[in-house]
């Protein structure tokens, strides 16, 4: 082996390295409940205007009871104050009770891809629950 095809095997493993790198971009790594409102999530605030404790997840949650905030002993359920929704594409709907308000009256609220409110007013504590779609 000479120096150019040292160079050029060098130089490919380098490309290879840097494909890896540029096709594993951080969003695809959102993960729920990190403490971090990241690409794709929806993030549950305990406090007006997007501050305290979080809870961030891509998924739909059945019963916030089961849940609590990050880093937290507080529990999700009646205790959002603001919402972010993150993902570009879904929108996502909050239910004042369990189950998606299923069989129980209760109000609900769609917040748009890329929406958010700083604050549920009249609503704030009350969220139990919460489901992706358009
Ligand atoms: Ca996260
Ligand atoms: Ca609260």
């Amino acid at each position: 082996m000479n120096i150019r095809t040292l160079a050029i095997r060098l130089s490919g493993i380098g490309v290879i390295g840097a494909l890896l790198t540029f096709t594993v971009p951080s969003v695809a790594f959102a993960s729920s409940n990190d403490g971090s409102c990241d690409w794709g999530e929806v993030c549950l605030y305990y406090y007006n205007s997007f501050q305290g404790p979080i809870g961030d997840t891509v998924n739909n949650y059945t019963n916030y009871a089961i849940y609590t905030f990050h880093n937290s002993s507080l529990p999700l359920n009646d205790d959002v104050d603001s919402v972010r929704n993150l993902d570009p594409n879904f929108g996502v709907t909050l239910y004042q009770n369990e189950s998606f308000n299923t069989n129980v009256a209760g109000w609900s609220l769609w917040i748009p891809p890329n929406g958010s409110e700083a604050t549920l007013g009249a609503y704030n504590n009350e969220a139990s629950s919460h489901h992706w779609g358009n």
